[in-house]
């Protein structure tokens, strides 16, 4: 783990959200993108919370103050991404839903998955975390998304999530499913995906695709703010 994500783990346990925005703000102004700020700084640093936590190093209600000053570090860059760079555009861009699998509650992960594509011009429907796999069906239904973003962290979970995947691409198989997790790497966890289905390690892997995909659909300029 780096020193500023180190550090920006101390000024959310203190609910300190000007310094730990200004660890941020470093690490922008050194030419970082939005994928390493997520995954490298944010990510790190909350991964760094949970470790404390596992050592009785700090308590539940410690979690939950650094994890409300990330969210609100998190909405900071990405209202500041969009403020500055965003680029409206006439024509209609390409839909994406996300949400987190029935039960889970951690959904900053989804957040960021959820920023990234917005960056990147896309129709962002972001349902959040615990949504009951009927109400997936439905959006899914309603608004037809090209891409659906799932996340999933709890081991518990992976029965839902592998109920959400088969009842959702029965439902649509064309669309493009990506599934992101910090239990990427687990067999139970890849067993609840088809051989379709796109799995994300963290946000880098996003970018790349959203690199990929504006090129081959030639949407050059589209809200890209990289
Ligand atoms: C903060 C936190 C909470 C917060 C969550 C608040 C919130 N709004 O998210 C609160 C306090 C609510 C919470 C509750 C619980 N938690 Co908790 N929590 C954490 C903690 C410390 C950090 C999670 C986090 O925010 N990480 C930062 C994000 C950005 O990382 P990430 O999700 O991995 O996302 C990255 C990648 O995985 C990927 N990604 C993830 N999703 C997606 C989606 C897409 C589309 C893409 C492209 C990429 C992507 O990209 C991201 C960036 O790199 C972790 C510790 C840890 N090591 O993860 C424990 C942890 C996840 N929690 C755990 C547990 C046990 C719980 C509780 C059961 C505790 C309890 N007894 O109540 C409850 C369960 C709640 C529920 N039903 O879901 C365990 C899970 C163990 C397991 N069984 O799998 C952990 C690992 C702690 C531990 N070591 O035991 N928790």
């Amino acid at each position: 783990m780096n020193e500023i994500s180190k550090k920006l783990s101390q000024f959310l346990l203190e609910k300190n959200v000007a310094s730990g925005w200004s660890c941020v703000k470093d690490t922008i102004d050194q030419g970082y993108n939005s994928a390493f700020i997520y995954d490298f700084i944010l990510r790190d640093a909350m991964y760094r919370i949970g470790e404390m936590w596992e050592e009785n190093k700090i308590s539940v209600a410690h979690e939950h103050l650094a994890t409300g000053t990330c969210e609100l570090i998190l909405t900071k860059y990405h209202l500041e991404k969009l403020n500055d760079r965003y680029i409206k555009e006439n024509s209609p861009s390409p839909r994406a839903m996300f949400f987190c699998v029935e039960g889970e509650e951690h959904d900053l992960g989804l957040k960021m998955a959820s920023s990234l594509f917005e960056e990147y011009g896309w129709d962002v429907y972001d349902l959040g975390s615990n949504l009951p796999l009927d109400y997936a069906e439905y959006s899914l239904k309603k608004w037809q998304p090209e891409v659906v973003c799932i996340s999933v962290s709890i081991r518990h979970h992976l029965p839902k999530l592998k109920e959400t995947m088969e009842r959702l691409q029965n439902i649509s198989p064309g669309t493009t499913f990506i599934v992101g997790s910090r239990l990427h790497a687990e067999s139970a966890f890849r067993s609840c995906c088809t051989a379709e289905t796109l799995i994300a390690k963290d946000t880098s892997f996003l970018f790349q695709w959203l690199e990929d995909y504006r090129k081959e659909a030639g949407i050059i300029n589209k809200g890209v703010l990289l």
